[in-house]
This record gives structure tokens, C-alpha cells and sequence, in this order.
């Protein structure tokens, strides 16, 4: 099937000028819910041009760092409004780009816009502390430092909201910016960039560079010139990441896996929780950090959890995303179709009882597409790998737990920690839940997904390094501390020695 308007082929904005790969080559992108639809042709960029990119970020990051915070809000702040006018576009091409359905990519664009907004106002902010020195006629302070330039990487389930998330936190603080998108979204980071240029934006203070991994992304992280690096992707990545960035000492945020929870307990409204459950494990088609992969049920509410559960995710209507009628679109590409069918496998082997779905949907209006159903497994057992390893696709695993504190140490048993969620009424049960949970985020009667832009975002273990993205805790991990003593005492006061008579 032809394509209604000829595909453009998208260029690099490196320096404030949009321009084409060295390597005169391109990335397809397409439409996963019809392949047939080719939504652009991206740079296949590679060292040269990161390099090049690199140089005007440096080039651009003395005056960046010079103009007022509050100058460098005023532009974010525009940004945000040409964003609130485009949201229905961007959204539209999101979908087309990434498969989620329409009122979720209409969700991503608003958690860029509500980035933006929350750090345009942080402007007037960026709060150091003044207190006083121990020492008389002596003023101590401590103030952010923009750290230089930044390399972003950023993963394709959130195209646009976690491009924001790391922009402009970044920009606020003063730093200047090159962002390698997702291989398989580029277009929604592409948007945010060109409404970067447009809300004035001085050239350099932000780049863009698409392509892969390999070629792009390594040789940004590798960069000696590129001071920080922030990546969202897997744990394998991240840890390869970590090392490169290590001799250097290189500031590096890591937003890696999840294998999230929601417990379900005796005395908890079944049917929130159930939708809860639907909304937290096949929202984005599972494809979140923040999924809800596992369910722990007790065994008091096992059968009529389960039950009116699996016939919920019976019931879900599979499509392409932006038809009003689908609850649910396809998964990114291939190579995720088939990480989900082996993990379904795996799931049949180790025994776990399949109860809905667990196949490929490749007929009819499903043939052009990477579509799969809804599908959960019960009965599971919390060591299984189905209950163990990320799968980021439509796969639920549901297990029976007696009592919180199994569901407590079933939840913390993985190797990852980013949210968790309990659904409960009993006001004990939920406080210690949101104690011993050792997530980064906790949900009482929500499901695992929904974090808002002006709280730390982040999670514990092989989830994350220890930093935190969105929030002020984003606005620590893009400046550094300077700590400043302004002596007026004319003559020399040592500390600790001078006072201490
Ligand atoms: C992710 O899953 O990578 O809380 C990010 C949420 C969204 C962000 C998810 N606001 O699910």
C-alpha cells in the first residue's frame, strides 16, 4: 500500500541548522501497526556527526551559561505553548511512529508540556542555600553550576515526555544539549526540537542526532567533550554505559528495567483494582518501565480477582491506535513481537497457566502489523523467569500470596525496583507497604504507571545508579554544587582552628 503523502526524509539540527547525515544515509520509520506505512526517513548518523554536534553544543554552552536563568525559562516557556497547540498533531504522528493509542500519545505530549512549564518556572528558581559561616565577617552560599554539555539518549515508549524530562531540566541549569533519539521514534524528539528552535532557542544550545545505538549513541556516550550522559533503556545497556563513562568520571543518570507489582489484598475494592491491573499491565502494550507485569493476589480474593481479571483482558480491542475503538495498539517492532512470544514460551514451560491471549494476532487487518494478545498467566509461581525478567510487551503474571509480608518480600524479590502499588483499605497495611516496598515509586490503590512530571521518577537496584530524573531532583543531577565563602574580614580566618578558642 502506497503512502498518501511522500515520506520526508528528516535531517540532523546540529549548530541551529538542519543538516544531513555524513553518511548520506537513512532509518525507516514506520507505522507498527501497518508496515506498509513509512512514516519518514531519519539520519543514520555516525561519529562525524556527533562530533560535529559535540563541538556546537561546546561552542553554544559560554553564553548559554551566561544568559539569566530566568532568560533561559522565557524560551521554555514559549516552547511550551507552541507545544499546547501542536499536542493533537504530535500525538497524531506518535501513534503512527510508536503504535500507542491516541489518548495515550495525547498523555505523552502533555507530561512534555507539563516538563516544560514545571521547568520554565524553575528559572526564577534554582535555589542554592545561604547560611551563616562560622566565622565573623564571612558569607557562605552554595549555588548551581551548569555542568557543560550533555548526551541524551532516549528510549522509544515515551518519545516525546522523556526527551522532556532530560532537555529541559538540562537547558534550565544552563547546560547545552545533544540528544540521540530512539531508532524507532525519532519524529515525536524531532517535534520537540523544532519547537525548541521556533521558541527561540540560540543555535547549539540544542542538537539532535538520529541513528542507532552503535553508531550515534556510542561515540556521544564515548565523547571526551560530552560531561554528562543521561540514558533511559534497558539494564544491559545502562551497565555498558556506566563502564564507558566510568574512566572519565563522567556524570551518568541510568532509568533502566522494571518488573513491577501491584498487590492485591483481602478487604481491597476487587473491581478497582482489576481495573487497575488492566490499565497498569496492558497500557502501551505492557511497554513501559513502569508496567505492571506481576500481579500478587490474596488467596482470600485469589479466584474472583483472577477471574473477573482475564475476562477483563479477554475483552480488550487490539488495533491500530489511532482508531477510536482500540484499547489497546501494536508492540514497537519485530524484534519485541518475538521477545514476547519467547517469553510466553518460556511460561508455558515453566508451567504458569495461561488464561488469556498468548498469541500473535497477524490476519486480517492485523497482517501489516506487530500485534499480540492481551495475555496473562495465573497460578505463577514469583521465581519463574515470566515473574523474574522484563518481557516490555502484553504479558501478565498473576500469583497467589497468604499474607503482606509474602506479598512484600515476592515483590522485592527481583532484581529491579522501580514502582510498586498496593491495593488495600487497610490504612496499616498500606503504611507498611510504602515503607518496605524497595521501589523507587509506591502506589496505594493506583496501579504502577501514571508518575507525574514534578516528583522524582526513578527506581532502586538494576533500575537505576542512584539519581533521580523529573522533579527538582532532575535540577540536581543537571547542575553541581559550587559552595562560595565571601571573606570581609580583611585578615586570614581559618577554619576550625580560629573559633574554636
Ligand atoms: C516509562 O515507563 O519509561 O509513570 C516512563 C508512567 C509515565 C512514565 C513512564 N508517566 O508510567
Amino acid at each position: 500500500m502506497a503512502t498518501a503523502v511522500a515520506p520526508t526524509a528528516y535531517k540532523n539540527y546540529i549548530g541551529g541548522e538542519w543538516v544531513s547525515p555524513a553518511s548520506g544515509k537513512g532509518i525507516e520509520n514506520r507505522n507498527p501497526a501497518n508496515t506498509d506505512e513509512l512514516v519518514g526517513i531519519f539520519p543514520a548518523s555516525t561519529e562525524e556527526d556527533v562530533n560535529l554536534a559535540v563541538e556546537a553544543a561546546k561552542n553554544a554552552f559560554d553564553s548559554w551559561r551566561l544568559t539569566p536563568a530566568p532568560k533561559r525559562a522565557e524560551i521554555l516557556y514559549r516552547a511550551a505553548e507552541i507545544l499546547v497547540q501542536r499536542k493533537e498533531d504530535i500525538a497524531r504522528d506518535m501513534t503512527r511512529e510508536m503504535g500507542k493509542v491516541l489518548a495515550e500519545t495525547r498523555g505523552d505530549v502533555q507530561e512534555a508540556i507539563d516538563m516544560t512549564y514545571l521547568m520554565a518556572g524553575e528559572g526564577r528558581r534554582l535555589f542554592g542555600q545561604t547560611t551563616p559561616s562560622e566565622l565573623p565577617n564571612k558569607f557562605a552560599m552554595s549555588v548551581r553550576s551548569p555542568i557543560g554539555v550533555c548526551g541524551l539518549i532516549t528510549p522509544w515508549n515515551f518519545p516525546i515526555a522523556i526527551p522532556s524530562w532530560k532537555m529541559m531540566p538540562a537547558l534550565v541549569c544552563g547546560n547545552t544539549v545533544v540528544i540521540k533519539p530512539a531508532q524507532d521514534t525519532p519524529l515525536s524528539t524531532y517535534y520537540l526540537v523544532q519547537v525548541l528552535e521556533e521558541a527561540g532557542l540560540p543555535a547549539g544550545v540544542a542538537n539532535i542526532v538520529s541513528g542507532t545505538g552503535t553508531l550515534a549513541g556510542s561515540p556521544l556516550v564515548n565523547h571526551p567533550d560530552v560531561k554528562l550522559i543521561s540514558f533511559t533503556g534497558s539494564t544491559d545497556t545502562g551497565r555498558i554505559i556506566n563502564e564507558a563513562c566510568a574512566p572519565a568520571f563522567k556524570h551518568v543518570h541510568l532509568e533502566m528495567g522494571g518488573k513491577n507489582i501491584i498487590i492485591v489484598m483481602d478487604g481491597a475494592n476487587i473491581d478497582l483494582a482489576v481495573d487497575g491491573a488492566i490499565w497498569g499491565g496492558f497500557g502501551t502494550s505492557g511497554q513501559r518501565c513502569t508496567a505492571a507485569s506481576r500481579v500478587a493476589v490474596h488467596k482470600k480474593v485469589y479466584g474472583e480477582f483472577t477471574e473477573k481479571f482475564v475476562a477483563r483482558a479477554k475483552k480488550l480491542r487490539v488495533g491500530n491506535g489511532l482508531d477510536a475503538d482500540t484499547d489497546m495498539g501494536p508492540v514497537v517492532n519485530e524484534a519485541q513481537l518475538q521477545t514476547v512470544m519467547k517469553y510466553v514460551e518460556i511460561g508455558k514451560q515453566e508451567g504458569a497457566k495461561l488464561a488469556a491471549g498468548g498469541h500473535r494476532l497477524d490476519t486480517g487487518k492485523y497482517a501489516k502489523g506487530w500485534f499480540f494478545e492481551p495475555t496473562v498467566f495465573i497460578d505463577c509461581n514469583p521465581t519463574m523467569r515470566i515473574c523474574q525478567e522484563e518481557i516490555f510487551g502484553p504479558v501478565v503474571s498473576v500469583m497467589p500470596i497468604g499474607s503482606l509480608d509474602e506479598a512484600i518480600e515476592v515483590a522485592n524479590g527481583v532484581k529491579y525496583g522501580l514502582s510498586s502499588s498496593i491495593y488495600t483499605r487497610n490504612i496499616n497495611d498500606a503504611f507498611r507497604a510504602q515503607r518496605d516496598l524497595d521501589t523507587g515509586i509506591v502506589y496505594v490503590n493506583a496501579p504502577t504507571i501514571g508518575a507525574e512530571t514534578h516528583l522524582p521518577f526513578g527506581g532502586t537496584k538494576q533500575t537505576g545508579n542512584g539519581h533521580r530524573e523529573s522533579g527538582l531532583a532532575a535540577i540536581d543531577f543537571y547542575s553541581e554544587w559550587k559552595t562560595v565563602y565571601m571573606d570581609y574580614s580583611d585578615r586570614l580566618q581559618r577554619a576550625q582552628i580560629d573559633n574554636s578558642e
